[in-house]
């Protein structure tokens, strides 16, 4: 039986010049977000940007947080609106957002929509987002959110069906006018995806030894109905072992950043008398990971170090990897890996956007930024979750601690002590005016002595992707000196008031008598050298760094 399509309404809109896609998607206020036909402004200039859209599918889901459902309701009557075959959605409307790329690949999808600002405090006062993944699963390229962009400040109307909220909370089969709708479970794809990657018998036995114990923070966010399957009940970790496992709207009130600052139940067990061993958090949206061991945090930078150089230990990877990258801040850890194994090392600009060609063109096997993101080729983006059973699973076959491990690869590879010190909500012209200070100055860095250090290399950096040859010009200020050390300067292209300034720190230490020191000791001199070169206090009006990680 044929079925009638429902008549679409075409609304004007007054039009918005600021919905520019950050580093990952458009993230504002949910009071933005809320004002008359904004969310839908952005989403038709999405549609529009999709030539070939028409009777597709589109997996659609979100982390949990304030006005995700609402959302959700508006995008189906613009997606039934707007051609589209199918959604595929997340009960309750929740996705994480490794399960989005992990279901648009699984199930061939033409794309898909995820409602997060990942890391950003969620609730009315707090953070929205929206973004785009492509067919790969991963996030669009920056060719598509630049076209997006350009195609929401032209745009003066969009379109929308009238049909009544659907029930997203059963799972099932239902209809809005032509498009099919999906109801599905949000975990079992993600989780069973997991069980072909990893040793989940050899990952069981160690988490239910009796000397053995873990805590692993999923902050109110999204991660927690994953972690609470894989980890309690596939592989039978006692039950509470995730807390804070219930997505709020809110996220509880805190940020859902998995740093030390944030994760603050966690870092207090794990740094106190009795510490599991091992701890892990992840954020709203489930991409990102912190590890820990008892007292003992792992910088991600080094996290993506050991990954590489543990890979073969499970089975996922047991072939070897083929390559790996990591975004430019990241710290050059991973460069030491790859280079003892022959193979390849990319540097990409900061956001998971850049290493989809990488992964597609089967450059690299592994990839990480030093904003506690870890990945590998099972999908297209950054994934929390996958990253803690990797570290589960080479504990296991090792049958020694973390802090050995690290400790350990330090002295194969030393050790990069590094630090980041955002400057977070500082004026946004006081910040631009640092930066062009700064590149101003380029010129006359390289050769010149600075401290105890030499730059060899200052720049602003600008990636050619090899596989499409795009270009991406100013992703932050390079000053380099050698292999010793390096201080990067960026501005976050994720924060939603003012600016972010990000300042790196990276030092190595290849002398093992030294590679247990304070890490802020360490890189004091390079602190110091930092604000003498970019003035960061004057511009900033700050004396301190307001997260340092
Ligand atoms: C930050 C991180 C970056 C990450 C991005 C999205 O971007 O630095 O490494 O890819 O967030 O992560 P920025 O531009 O603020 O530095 V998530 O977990 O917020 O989607
Ligand atoms: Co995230």
């Amino acid at each position: 039986m044929a079925i009638e399509p429902l008549p679409i309404r075409t609304v004007e809109s007054p039009g918005f010049d600021d919905q520019r896609p950050g580093t990952s998607g458009l993230r504002k206020r949910v009071t933005v977000f809320q004002a008359p036909h904004y969310l839908e402004h952005f989403v038709q200039s999405i549609f529009d940007c999709l030539p070939d859209l028409n009777g597709k599918t589109l997996v659609l889901g979100g982390d949990g947080r304030f006005f995700n459902r609402e959302a959700i309701q508006t995008i189906i009557r613009m997606a039934a609106a707007n051609g589209v075959g199918g959604l595929l959605i997340g009960c309750g409307g929740l996705l994480s957002t490794p399960a989005v790329s992990c279901l648009i690949r699984k199930t061939g999808a033409h794309g898909g929509i995820v409602l997060s600002a990942s890391h950003n405090p969620g609730g009315p006062d707090g953070d929205f987002g929206i973004k785009y993944n492509v067919g790969n699963g991963g996030p669009a390229p920056e060719r598509l959110t630049d076209a997006i962009f350009a195609r929401s400040r032209e745009l003066s109307a969009y379109r929308i069906v009238d049909s009544p909220d659907l029930d997203i909370d059963r799972q099932g089969v239902d209809r809005v006018g032509a498009m099919e709708i999906r109801i599905i479970d949000p975990v079992t794809d993600y989780a069973a995806l997991m069980e072909t990657i990893f040793d989940f018998d050899r990952i069981r036995d160690l988490v239910t030894a009796p000397d053995f114990s873990m805590m692993i923070d999923t902050m109110h966010a999204i991660t927690g109905p994953y972690a609470r399957e894989i980890f309690e009940n596939r592989l039978g970790a006692a039950p509470g072992t995730v807390i804070n496992a219930i997505p709020k709207p809110d996220f509880g009130g805190q940020h859902p950043d998995p740093n030390l600052t944030h994760a603050r139940a966690l870092a207090a067990a794990m740094f106190g008398p009795s510490p599991p061993s091992f701890g892990a958090a992840s954020d709203g949206d489930g991409d990102r990971n912190m590890i820990l061991g008892p007292r003992f945090f792992v910088t991600p930078s080094d996290s993506l170090a050991a990954l590489a150089a543990n890979a073969e230990l499970v089975p996922g990877y047991a072939a070897g990897i083929v390559g790996v990258a990591r975004s430019m801040p990241t710290s050059r850890a991973v460069d030491a890996v790859a280079q003892r194994r022959k193979i390849p090392c990319y540097e990409t600009p900061t956001g998971w956007k850049f290493f989809g060609n990488l992964l597609d063109d089967g450059r690299i096997s592994l990839c990480g930024e030093e904003s506690f993101g870890t990945s590998s080729d099972h999908l297209r983006e950054k994934d929390g979750l996958w990253a803690m059973l990797f570290w589960l699973n080479i504990l296991a076959v090792r049958g020694i601690g973390i802090a050995e491990i690290m400790r350990e690869h330090w002295r194969e590879f030393g050790r990069c002590y590094y630090a980041r010190h955002d400057y977070e909500s500082i004026d946004a012209a006081a910040a631009g005016r640092l930066i062009e200070r700064l590149r101003a100055r380029i010129p006359a860095l390289a050769g010149s002595q600075l401290g105890d250090f030499t730059v060899t290399l200052a720049d602003d950096f600008c990636y050619a992707d090899p596989v499409d040859n795009s270009r991406s010009e100013h992703q932050g200020i390079r000053v380099v000196f050698g292999d010793d050390a390096r201080i990067v300067f960026r501005l976050s292209g994720t924060g939603t008031a003012g600016a972010t300034l990000r300042v790196y720190y990276e030092r190595l230490e290849v002398r093992p008598q030294n590679q247990d020191e304070d890490v802020h000791r360490v890189l004091a001199q390079l602190y110091a050298i930092a604000e003498s070169l970019a003035a960061i206090r004057e511009h900033s009006g700050r004396d301190q760094p307001s997260l340092i990680t």
